[in-house]
Order: C-alpha cells, then structure tokens, then sequence
C-alpha cells in the first residue's frame, strides 16, 4: 500500500510544511509559538522537520482557564451528547490513519508498519471504546461526577496512543483537559487538535501545549488543575508527586518497567522467540512494558538461545517509512547515547552482548537489535529501564526460581510467561508482581482492559473500568450532576 518512501510521505510532508512552526491549541484556537522554540527532528535522517514551541506558564494558565471555563457546560452534556463526540473523533483517525501513521513515523523513527497496523487503530479503538463509557457512566458509576481539569503529560515513545489513553477517558467522564506532549514528538497531537477543532468539539474541552519539562511541570501545578496524569520516566514522576504532595490533586503514574519474560521449558520455543521479537525488538524497545529481562529454564536454555540468535538475524532494521522494515530509529541521538551508555556498563560489568549482524543507515538513531548473555541480577542492566532494543538474560532451575528472579525488581509493570501446560503458566503468572501478565503472549493492549503498574512503576490504571475510575470522583451530588471542581 506505502510506495517508496518519499512518495507515502507527501501528505505529511506537505501538511508539516503548511503549519509552520507548531504552536499550541488553545481554548478552541491555534496560537502561533510565541516564544522559545526546538527543533523537530525525524530521528531516521536527522533532518529537521519543523520547529516547536515551548509554552510558557503564561500559556499554560491561557488553556488551564479555558479548561476551568469550558467545564461545566461539557459535564453537564447527557453522556450520549458526549459520546457523539469521541465517535466523531474516532471516525476522524480512521479516516486519517494513513496520513497519521505517516506523521508518527516521520516525528518518532518507528516504522510504518508498527503506526499504520498498531498504534493508529489502537487510537481509534481508544476513543470508540470510551464513546461507549460516555453513553454509561451515569448508570455504571451512579453517584460519581467528573474531577474538573485534568492535566496530562505524555512522553514520545507512543505520542498519539498516549494521548488517546489519557484524552479519551477524562472527556468521557466529562472532563476537559490541558495535555503537553513530548517535545521530541509534538506533530500528532497538533494534528488531534485539528481533528478536535473539525468535529466542532467546544472550545476549552481539549487544550494542546506543547513544550518541555518546565511547561509539564506548569500543567501539573497549576492551581485550576484538579487532576495530573502523567506517563514518563520514573524519575519525572517522582518530581511530579513530590511537585502536588498536598494539593488535593488527584494523580496517575504510569512509569518505568523492567518486565520479565519467562520461559518454561515445556513452551513452544518458536512462539517465545517470536515473542521476544514483539517484547523487546517492537517500537526499538521503547516500551515501557517490553519483555527486557529474559529468564530462561536451564534444560531448554541453549536451544532457545539459538534460535533466538538466528531470529534476530534475520530482523530488518532500517527506513521507517519502508514497510518490510522491523524496526526503524531510536526517537533521538540523545535517547540512542543514553541507550549505549548503558550497554557499555553491562559489559564493563562483564555482561556479553550479542548484536544482529546488520547493517545499519549511515545516517539517524538506529540502534541494533541485541541481547545480553551472563547477566547477573545485581547487574546495573539488569535493573535499569534500558529502553532500547536489548534485553538482558537469565536461567533459572525451577518455576519457583523464575518467581523470585521475576519479583527481583524495583518495577512492576507486565510480565509475559511461555508455558504449554496452561496450569502451570497460570500457576506462575499470579505469583509476578506485575500489573498486567501476558500468558503466551506480549505487548497486546485493549481498550477495555486496564493497563498500569506496582511498585516504581507508578500507580493507577488506564483502560476499562479502572480507567474510567481514575477520572471520577464520588460525589455528593445526584448521579448525571457534576460535583464543582474543588
Ligand atoms: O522522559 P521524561 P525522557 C523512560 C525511559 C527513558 C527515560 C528518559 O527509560 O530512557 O525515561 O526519557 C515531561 N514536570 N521513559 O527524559 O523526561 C517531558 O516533557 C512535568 C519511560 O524523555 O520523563 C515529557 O512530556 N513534566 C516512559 C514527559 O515528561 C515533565 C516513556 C516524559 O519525559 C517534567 C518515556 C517535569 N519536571 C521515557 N520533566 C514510559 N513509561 O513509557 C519532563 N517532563
């Protein structure tokens, strides 16, 4: 379906081009970059594809207000008045998801493959799911009323699926919003603006400022803001709870992970591989939930490995926009030094890493598929989010070893076990402190099914019921009337 990749670019190459420098959406409005502004870099080239701006507090208070304003009216709307909304928006991305997926690709590195066939129709499903909760939520969570403002903050490793898992649910529930994307990643959201502004959402209930840390941290502490959910490294999240400690504010992690992948011997080897391919190899291993610490039983631990060796020979790393590629570039050549510093360290630390034999682009951020052989627990690999295409590896002797090793971390994000004896799978996977477990399976995401983490991993819930709770309050007053907004 893409041709060549100069030519599935036009689109989005012509749409970059007629924005200009990437401003903010702002009660109902674009405004113009009024200030300081960064360089917008596709990570496969290093060319720059734009600029964008960093939004200042002054225009972090304009949408907050605007938020505030467009509040009570947007709650107060029957939720099937609500609901016709994320259906037209969700409509919208279907109709768009070629030019989205194009657009993701070119900010982001990944490949088109992965936009095109994963993270647009996720979006998709995203809002035609939480159209549902709008037309439910007063007879499902009676007595409950929307929170207020919610302020959203989200990093670049999926741009518009984060958006959508944070937007979707607040406005379902009859929130608005203040969202600050990533600054690496910014065209998306731009471009979810525009599809807000043509389904005639009213004004003030989305409100985009782009930015970096300093603008999150104005989202997060503005006072009109009643709620903050935040996807991003664990150490940010940190700051942001210490930043609203006492506020009153309500808030949502969604963090780092380190999340094990464990193989029994009794599993279909073939299938682990390919699983590996989708846990740590999908999206470069910018994941927070990638399957990065392999434990493999000792008795089938060669065998695996081999075939894993020959896999990964075989994974095509290159031009995101080509659509046979496995995997595209790392988001930025900062992102990329930070990833080989990191493996640098396991190897001083007397890890063997083993890196596909493959050619990579002379220009952009790629970074080889790879694992590590020898890692022991206590490795600073084995404990630190890489968040790269490389995971580390251990063998264990029993299932109740693999248990320990599993829990052996400061995360809890997801964990993946391969077994074809489905007892003992289940057996070990409700011993891993993990908020989602994979059985014979990875990476698979659901609207309906609630996503998040333990531990450093944050805390909350997005997807599904659990979801939807996270952008309620109890209320005092009668089902279907908002509480004001403390
Ligand atoms: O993340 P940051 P970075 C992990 C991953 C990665 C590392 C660093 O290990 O290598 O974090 O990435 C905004 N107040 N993850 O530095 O800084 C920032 O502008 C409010 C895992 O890019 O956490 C961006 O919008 N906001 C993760 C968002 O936070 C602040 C995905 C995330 O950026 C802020 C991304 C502040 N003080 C990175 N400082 C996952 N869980 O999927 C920054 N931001």
């Amino acid at each position: 379906e893409y041709g060549p990749a100069p030519e599935a670019s036009t689109e989005a190459r012509a749409w970059i081009a007629a924005q200009g420098a990437i401003g903010h959406y702002i009660n109902g409005a674009f405004v113009a970059p009024a200030g300081h502004t960064v360089e917008v870099l596709n990570p496969a080239t290093d060319e720059v594809l734009t600029r964008v701006a960093i939004g200042s507090a002054a225009e972090v208070d304009a949408a907050a207000r605007a938020a505030r304003a467009a509040f009570p009216k947007w709650a107060a709307l029957p939720g099937h008045a609500r609901a016709k909304y994320l259906y037209a928006i969700a409509r919208h991305i279907q109709k768009r998801e070629r030019f989205l997926s194009v657009l993701e690709t070119l900010d982001n590195g990944k490949t088109i493959r992965e936009t095109r066939d994963i993270d647009v129709p996720l979006v998709a499903r995203h809002f035609y799911h939480h159209a549902g909760w709008a037309e439910l939520v007063e007879t499902e969570f009676p007595g409950h009323a929307p929170l207020g403002v919610c302020g959203q903050i989200i990093p670049w490793n999926f741009p518009l699926l984060m958006l959508a898992w944070k937007v979707a649910p607040a406005l379902a529930a009859g929130n608005t919003v203040v969202l600050k994307p990533a600054d690496l990643t910014p065209l998306t959201a731009h471009a979810f603006a525009g599809i807000c502004a043509e389904v005639g959402l009213p004004p003030g209930v989305v409100n985009i400022v782009q930015g970096d840390g300093a603008t999150g941290a104005a989202v997060a502490g503005h006072p009109e803001v009643n709620k903050v959910a935040f996807t991003g490294s664990t150490e940010v999240g940190r700051v942001i709870r210490r930043q609203i400690a006492g506020s009153g504010k309500k808030l949502s992690l969604e963090l780092g992970g380190k999340s094990p992948f464990i193989v029994l011997e009794d599993a279909d080897l073939d299938a682990a591989v390919e699983g590996v391919v989708d846990a740590i190899w999908f999206n470069q291993g910018e994941v927070c939930c990638a399957g990065s610490r392999l434990l493999v039983q000792e008795g089938v631990a060669d065998r695996f490995f081999a075939k894993l060796t020959a896999r990964m020979a075989t994974l095509r790393v290159g031009d995101p926009l080509d659509k046979t590629m496995d995997m595209g570039a790392v988001v930025s050549r900062k992102q990329l030094a930070r990833i080989d510093a990191l493996l640098a360290q396991g190897v001083a630390e007397g890890a063997v890493l083993h890196r596909a034999p493959v050619a990579l682009p002379a220009k952009g951020a790629f970074s080889a598929p790879g694992f590590f052989i020898g890692t022991a627990p206590a490795h600073t690999v084995s404990q630190t989010e890489i968040f790269g295409p490389v995971a580390t590896t251990l063998t264990f002797r029993t299932p109740d070893e693999a248990i320990t090793l599993a829990n052996d971390s400061r995360y809890g994000l997801a964990a993946s076990v391969w077994s074809e004896n489905l007892n003992r799978a289940i057996e070990v996977a409700s011993q891993v402190k993990a908020g989602v477990v994979w059985i014979n399976a990875t990476n698979i995401f659901d609207a309906g099914a609630p996503f998040g983490g333990y531990r450093e991993s944050g805390f909350g819930r997005e997807g599904g019921r659990a979801g939807m709770a996270e952008y309620l309050a109890s209320a005092v007053a009668k089902p279907g009337k908002p509480r004001p907004a403390p």
